[in-house]
């Protein structure tokens, strides 16, 4: 069972913070793959529910050096 979360990503300025916070969320335990897209500052997620949280997502952003809006 396969979930999809939608992080709006703040202060990305270049293609290499779009590198960082998909690296950040790649590597987290139960996630399966993650895209960034800098324009519309997404993050689209593709995670199992049963291994990880989209709170732990959100921390997973925050300590790669970035800021994850309250909504969704
Ligand atoms: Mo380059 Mo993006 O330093 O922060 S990675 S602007």
């Amino acid at each position: 069972l396969t979930s999809q979360a939608e992080l709006t990503v703040q202060g990305m300025t270049c293609a290499n913070c779009v590198g960082r916070v998909e690296r950040a969320l790649g590597k987290v335990e139960g996630v399966l793959s993650a895209s960034v897209n800098l324009a519309t500052e997404r993050a689209t997620v593709q995670y199992l529910p049963s291994a990880v949280s989209v709170s732990q997502l959100r921390a997973a952003v925050q300590e790669s050096g970035y800021e994850v809006l309250d909504t969704q």
